[in-house]
């Protein structure tokens, strides 16, 4: 190595700065944490009421929700308390888990020390330099009400979309994502588009909200079209798919890509029939993936899963594509079941892919304003 390099290296190792930060507040206890020990997600700023919310780009929030446990194997309950087994194997529970379980594992990526570096972007690419990212912590509602939930989740999502910030969420189970798109809805103006990344139809119909009647819900009272929506990756023989929910599907004018049509066709060429379908007249897409659709082997951490499925790989192509060419309305990740998950697999890979769906606006807004 160079002499005058290595020397430069070595004053330049030394100055607290090289860490993107003064290393004395990086490595402080005075850091980020929206309850207990508990860090906001990349150790961003926390948001405590709606003004902290003012010019933040993104915004991301916690729905603790999980509705239908399953007590064992055989049997499940409503809007029950208990706690996730361990030896589930039909009925895995603990998605109110996710929130907290993702937020600890993006320290790894802390913006506090880098500033959320992307070199394989560009050499000097940070996403503090393009983004305001701000964490307005969980929504809280009362043990089991799934109303009270729905009201106090929409109005969270309101504040947030009203500030002008995109929010990325965290679930939570399926459920969740109707208060989403509702709040995202009732406080925009113009059309938004859905891609839904599942092993799921989730076409049920149904009075009471559930994490299978979500989009039921989400077409009768949101500004989406059937038209506009795009899944991809249904697949397996669960208990929750049938022919009936495909002819549903059809007869509505939803598009569906199985996992056999990406396997076809490419998750690059999906992805762009995905983004014609649900820009077409619209003014921005929302992002929902349960992570079932991803091979478990690869993401233990899931309620539902199911062998051979998309790889986290052609997701994380699929997110990033959607999130640089198209504008985000919202994302969230839910049905994550961080009990089942094997030394932090599916939680680091969960905290990839929002970090990735950053990294894909902060590219656009980078774009924008070159
Ligand atoms: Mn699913």
């Amino acid at each position: 190595m160079d002499e005058g390099v290595k020397k430069h290296w070595r004053e330049e190792a030394s100055r607290p700065e090289f860490y993107g930060e003064p290393a004395d507040r990086a490595l402080t206890m005075m850091r980020p944490r929206v309850y207990g020990d508990t860090p906001s997600f990349l150790e961003v700023a926390v948001a405590w009421e709606p003004k902290d919310l003012e010019g933040a780009d993104a915004v991301f929030l916690g729905i603790p929700w999980e509705a239908d446990k399953f007590l064992s194997p055989s049997s499940w309950t409503s809007f029950s308390p208990a706690e996730p087994d361990p030896r589930a194997i039909v009925g895995r529970g603990g998605a109110h888990q996710a929130p907290e379980w993702i937020r600890k594992w993006s320290m790894q990526h802390s913006l506090q020390l880098a500033g959320g570096y992307c070199p394989e972007v560009a050499p000097d690419f940070r996403l503090s330099d393009h983004l305001k990212i701000a964490d307005y912590r969980d929504v809280e509602f009362r043990a089991s009400d799934v109303e009270d939930m729905s009201h106090q989740a929409i109005a969270r999502v309101s504040e947030i979309v009203r500030a002008g910030a995109v929010p990325l969420v965290f679930g939570g189970d399926h459920a969740i994502t109707y208060r989403v798109v509702k709040g995202i809805s009732d406080s925009t103006e113009g059309k938004i588009g859905i891609v839904h990344f599942d092993s799921h139809y989730d076409l049920e119909w149904g009075a009471r909200l559930n994490a299978g009647n979500q989009f039921a819900r989400i077409l009768d009272t949101c500004r989406v079209e059937p038209e506009n929506m795009a899944m991809i990756g249904i697949r397996g023989t669960g208990i929750f798919n049938s022919p009936r929910m495909h002819e549903i599907a059809r007869k509505t004018g939803i598009s569906v890509f199985t996992l056999g049509d990406v396997e076809k066709l490419g998750m690059e060429e999906v992805i762009r029939r995905s983004i014609e379908i649900t820009m077409r007249g619209t003014d921005r897409v929302y992002i929902t993936l349960d992570v079932d659709v991803i091979e478990p082997a690869s993401f233990p951490a899931q309620k539902y899963p199911d062998p051979f499925g998309l790889t986290a790989r052609q997701v994380r192509d699929g997110l990033r594509t959607l999130s640089t060419e198209t504008p985000i309305a919202g994302f969230d990740m839910c049905c994550i079941g961080p009990a089942y998950d094997h030394m932090g697999l599916g939680l680091m890979t969960a905290c990839r892919l929002y970090h990735e769906v950053l990294k894909g606006m902060a590219v656009r807004k980078a774009r924008r304003t070159r």
